[in-house]
């Protein structure tokens, strides 16, 4: 195991690898920006760099920065969290290049995986399910483009092969296809460096079901079940929980089995999301994370794994402490992001937090760097917490939700509690199975 590693991350997910240290006696440099200087886990740290100031190109983007800080505190290797600079296979060859360990998967899966086009390609070749479509870049002759579109069937969904939630088109028509491709081209290059896109059949009403897998460098390789992280606004997740409501377990235990057999086939290691669209019955790749993800909780809440924990020690080469058969799905887990903004109007609330009480009791479980007279900065992502719940059955775990929401007090900024509140008893969202445009529909018939 390593002695030190470096955390090149921030807020919650920053303690969290902390924590994670903590348990496996590895000691944490934490880095920061000039901003975050009053951060929590900052205060913990028996060590910390400050990498530059708040605006995060200059610090948590800033790959010289961190590499410099692991050569100054001797650290091993590199957690890099989600966001920032965690799905950058730059940084992961040059951490490996500077003879450090990246926490995560190899420079090349990561490549593949961030293009959607070789992602979508492999798992066709590991016989991963997909959504039909033009398997491969869409061609520049508009001959071909409507052969393709045409086979696959309108709507059709034109998607950048750089990019994740942006840059993406239905159409509907032959008549319009032609142009959605030429615009959707120029924003990919514009916006990814990469104009390359490709086509899907668009799906009208899928749920968001993603599977958790964890890899170890010696060919084992396991899936942690799914989450279902459909409740989203603006491609933002708001709620997830796992399992999802209403998928049979034989149809997640086939698709895990396809995962694992894939993780296997493109030799990947530590944790890892595939994640899948949903609908009438039949799971579609879409894309994969090759990073641990915010809702990583309710993942371990069922499993009784500890996600962060097994990323480092599969990383310092040990082998996947459980087998496949040794994982089991027990009881319902629920995640609601903390943000601060405005509940309903979603404006940033950035700001100094006067009032912080957390809820407690059986099943809960708060992930937060954030304490009493904590300033919130107004540089980075809206996200201050996650309220993570845990219960035998669903209808515990909603009651336990509902709950520990009204037991929260937090004062001096605004956050969205008050829309997880009305959330938490909403009669739908209360029956479970809701797909991603749910919460959009209920925010526009909840306007106030
Ligand atoms: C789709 C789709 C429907 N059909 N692909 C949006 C983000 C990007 N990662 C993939 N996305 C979608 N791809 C096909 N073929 C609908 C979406 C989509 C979506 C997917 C997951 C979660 C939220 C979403 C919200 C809007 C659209």
């Amino acid at each position: 195991m390593f002695k030190k590693i470096l955390v090149a991350n921030r807020g919650e997910i920053a303690l969290r690898i902390q924590r994670a240290c903590r348990e496996l006696g590895v000691k944490a440099v934490m880095v920061y920006s000039e901003a975050d200087k009053d951060a929590k886990y900052v205060k913990l740290a028996e060590e910390a760099v400050c990498i530059g100031p708040a605006a995060s190109s200059l610090s948590y983007l800033n790959m010289p920065a961190i590499i410099s800080a692991a050569e100054v505190t001797d650290a091993e290797a590199i957690h890099p969290g989600y966001g920032f600079l965690s799905e950058n296979a730059d940084l992961a060859e040059g951490v490996e290049k500077s003879g450090f360990q990246f926490i995560g998967p190899t420079p090349d899966s990561i490549r593949i995986m961030g293009d959607k086009v070789s992602a979508k390609q492999a798992m066709i070749r590991a016989g991963v399910p997909c959504v039909p479509g033009s398997e491969g870049e869409l061609p520049d002759d508009p001959v071909q483009i409507r052969r393709i579109a045409k086979s696959v069937g309108y709507p059709v969904i034109i998607k950048a092969a750089g990019g994740g939630g942006r840059g993406m088109r239905v159409v509907h028509t032959e008549a319009a296809l032609i142009n959605a491709v030429q615009m959707t081209k120029a924003e990919a290059g514009a916006a990814f460096n990469n104009p390359a896109v490709y086509m899907e059949k668009f799906l009208q009403n899928p749920r968001h079901i993603e599977i958790q897998i964890l890899a170890d460098k010696h060919k084992n390789a396991v899936y942690l079940g799914e989450r279902d992280c459909s409740m989203q606004r603006r491609h933002q997740k708001v709620i997830e929980e796992a399992p999802a409501p209403g998928i049979p377990r034989k149809l997640i235990d086939k698709i895990g089995e396809r995962c694992v057999a894939a993780c296997k086939k493109i030799n990947y290691r530590g944790a890892g999301t595939f994640e899948f669209l949903y609908e009438n019955g039949e799971f579609y790749f879409i894309e994969m994370n090759t990073r641990v993800q915010v809702e990583h909780p309710v993942t371990e809440w069922v499993t009784g794994v500890d996600i962060v924990k097994t990323q480092i020690m599969v990383a310092a080469g040990e082998k996947l402490p459980f087998t496949q058969r040794q994982i089991e799905i027990r009881g319902h887990a629920i995640e609601c992001r903390i943000n601060a903004e405005d509940a309903f109007k979603f404006t940033p609330s950035p700001g100094r937090v006067t009032s912080w009480h957390m809820p407690g009791g059986p099943g809960v479980r708060v992930d937060s760097h954030v304490y009493n007279n904590y300033f919130v900065p107004p540089n980075y992502d809206s996200m201050i917490g996650k309220l993570i719940v845990h219960g035998d059955t669903r209808e515990q775990a909603l009651a336990r939700m509902q709950t520990a929401l009204n037991e929260t007090v937090i004062e001096g900024i605004s956050t969205n509690i008050p829309l997880h509140r009305e959330l938490m008893v909403d009669a739908k969202f209360m029956q479970g199975g809701t797909n991603i445009h749910y919460l959009e529909h209920w925010l526009s018939q909840h306007k106030r």
